[in-house]
């Protein structure tokens, strides 16, 4: 082969498999503007180890400090809005070919959303989805592309009031059949709900939780998958 067509090709792998952040939240249906409450990471690169504390909140993650709380209620429905870069048209929001889960977790933090590290058994699963047809092999990951990105969850009305960071993660199975393969795309952002009730939900570590050896995170999707179990456990629905 020519080096040209080596090179075309090569520019074409690139391409297709693009990474991608989450860059906004809509709080009930409301736009909150580009990078707005959100902890930002210094590029749209994946996480691969999930022993690293980047697996909490993406790189950088670990503080929110200069990063505004928004205010909600309890019960208020919130979007993430996932982008490859920083323009919302002209190309997929996440790339085609990056299949895998859509989850969402919360965690309260002992004071202030901004200063929470979100280090140890703090992590609750309010939401999950997956491989949603295993005949046509429609994951998660394929809805929210096809909606410009966005992917929305309920917070549960029975949360206690306070401080809060809000996790939203998608997997990107598609070079996961050897680890460390699997794509962590981890967007964080700080809200503050009010209202809400006195549940105590189960809580699990990120990291901590997730193993390289979990079957959601090294999984040949190629293989005729009929099931599929994302890590982290069940949902917690409130
Ligand atoms: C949450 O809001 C989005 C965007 O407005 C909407 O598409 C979605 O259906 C809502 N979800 C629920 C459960 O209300
Ligand atoms: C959080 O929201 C509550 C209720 O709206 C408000 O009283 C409180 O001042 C807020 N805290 C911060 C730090 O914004
Ligand atoms: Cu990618």
């Amino acid at each position: 082969m020519k080096t040209t067509s080596i090179l075309s090709l090569l520019a074409f792998a690139v391409a297709s498999h693009a990474h991608f952040t989450m860059q906004y939240i809509w709080i009930n249906g409301v736009d909150q503007g580009q990078n707005v409450d959100i902890r930002i990471p210094p590029n749209n690169n994946p996480v691969t180890d999930v022993t690293s504390t980047d697996l909490t909140c993406n790189v950088n993650g670990l503080s929110g400090a200069g990063v505004s709380t928004a205010t909600i209620v309890a019960g208020t429905n919130i979007t993430f809005e996932w982008h490859q870069h920083d323009q919302r048209t002209g190309e997929d929001a996440i790339s085609a070919g990056h299949k895998g889960p859509v989850q969402v977790y919360i965690a309260k933090a002992p004071s202030d959303a901004a200063s929470f590290d979100g280090q140890g058994a703090v992590w609750t699963k309010i939401y999950s989805s997956g491989l949603l047809n295993a005949q046509t092999q429609q994951w998660a990951t394929d809805v929210v592309n096809a909606n410009g990105g966005k992917h929305s969850v309920v917070i549960p009305a029975s949360l206690p009031a306070g401080q809060y960071l809000l996790r939203a993660e998608i997997i990107a199975l598609h070079v996961a059949e050897s680890y460390p393969g699997a794509q962590f795309y981890i967007g964080c952002t700080q809200v503050n709900i009010s209202g809400g009730g006195s549940a105590n939900p189960p809580k699990i570590a990120l990291p901590g939780a997730y193993q390289g050896s979990d079957p959601g995170i090294t999984v040949n999707i190629y293989n005729n998958l009929q099931s599929y179990t994302a890590p982290g456990g069940a949902v917690w629905s409130g």
